[in-house]
């Protein structure tokens, strides 16, 4: 690329030239961008920081806080409460909404987050990154959480921030995906790359094989599959990767292809999966379809699922086109 494109002047260009954006999603997009500069910052510290460990504490889900969960949560809602363009928060490390304090003005934006997915990475230095979704809050007076209880296919951005060798945000306004590098010395995040693709065929699977004795039988069926390789039904070799941290295991699909697979499981049955559909899901899901890949919970499109509630988890599948359809194609369609 020649000429170095600024994530602000992509954003004025998304609002001005292409009419996508209104100027308080913009102003939005740039407040959780300068947000994630300030946990790359403290995640880079680590140990230097005092930022490692265990806060002692449990969220709402019953898992135990690190330090850095709680910092970057913070950072987050410090960032965002007081720019006037938004109603609330819901946050992974929140119990319920965060509405924006009334000294404030209320703007019409909801912002949904994991502000550091990968939690079990924090303490070992491998890639972890924060997850954000946009919805625009429904008309009428107030914010409840019913507001935020809107299906995948309705937000206007997506995207998370990648904490790894390189400091990488990558981003979804609904007219394809964009990846930007932070430049350190200039404290600004630069294009590197637009409308990203995934491609539609992969040799590259990632699932935490560990579980494999708890699954259904449609997610065994496909990874021994994989497994039998060359010899097996597929006819080809297949690779393995498993990061333990969503955001960088989706990054290498949506940088190379890949499918990733957090299934329901024997093990909690009554919980429909391990992830959380409003905060890693849904943008994860929209960032892969924008890119051309596909998203499904193996019966539906993860967009398409209607939230019950805040915290509600969901099975995961996505990736490469035509590896999310046959592995959706194995389950039953009742
Ligand atoms: P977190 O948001 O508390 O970090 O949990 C989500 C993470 C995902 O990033 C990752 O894919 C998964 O949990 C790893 O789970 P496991 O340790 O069961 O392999
Ligand atoms: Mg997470």
């Amino acid at each position: 690329m020649s000429q170095r494109i600024s994530l602000t002047r992509y954003l004025v260009e998304q609002q001005r030239v292409d009419g996508h954006i209104p100027s308080q999603l913009r102003l939005l997009i740039e407040v959780v961008a300068r947000a994630c500069k300030g946990i790359s910052q403290a995640v880079n510290k680590g140990a230097l920081g005092g930022v490692l460990g265990s806060a002692g504490s449990e969220n709402v889900q019953g898992e135990m806080q690190k330090k850095l969960d709680i910092i970057a949560n913070e950072v987050l809602v410090e960032a965002n409460e007081w720019g006037g363009h938004l109603a609330g928060m819901a946050s992974e490390e929140m119990d319920g909404i965060y509405v924006v304090p009334n000294r404030y003005p209320q703007g019409e934006y909801l912002l949904l987050f994991d502000p550091l997915d990968g939690s079990s990475n924090i303490d070992v230095n491998v890639t972890i990154g924060t997850i954000f979704s946009v919805l625009k809050k429904p008309e009428g007076p107030g914010v409840s959480e019913q507001d935020f209880l809107q299906p995948g296919n309705r937000q206007v951005a997506a995207g998370y921030c990648l904490y790894g060798p390189q400091t990488t945000l990558v981003l979804t306004v609904g007219d394809g995906v964009a990846m930007f590098t932070l430049d350190r010395e200039q404290g600004s995040f630069v294009l590197v790359q637009e409308h990203m693709r995934i491609p539609e065929d992969t040799r590259e699977f990632a699932i935490n094989m560990s579980n494999m004795r708890h699954w259904a039988a449609p997610v065994v069926r496909y990874v021994q599959e994989c497994l039998a390789g060359q010899d097996g039904p597929r006819g080809k070799d297949f690779n393995m990767r498993w990061i333990a941290s969503m955001v960088a295991d989706v990054h290498r699909i949506l940088t190379r292809g890949g499918i990733f697979l957090y299934p329901w499981d024997k093990r909690e049955p009554d919980k429909p999966g391990k992830l959380r559909l409003m905060y890693e899901a849904n943008p994860m899901g929209w960032l892969v379809e924008q890119a051309g890949g596909a998203a499904t919970n193996g019966k539906q499109r993860i967009l398409d699922v209607q939230p019950a509630k805040l915290h509600e988890r969901v099975s995961v599948i996505l990736g490469s086109r035509n590896e999310v359809e046959r592995v959706t194609g194995y389950h039953p369609t009742v």
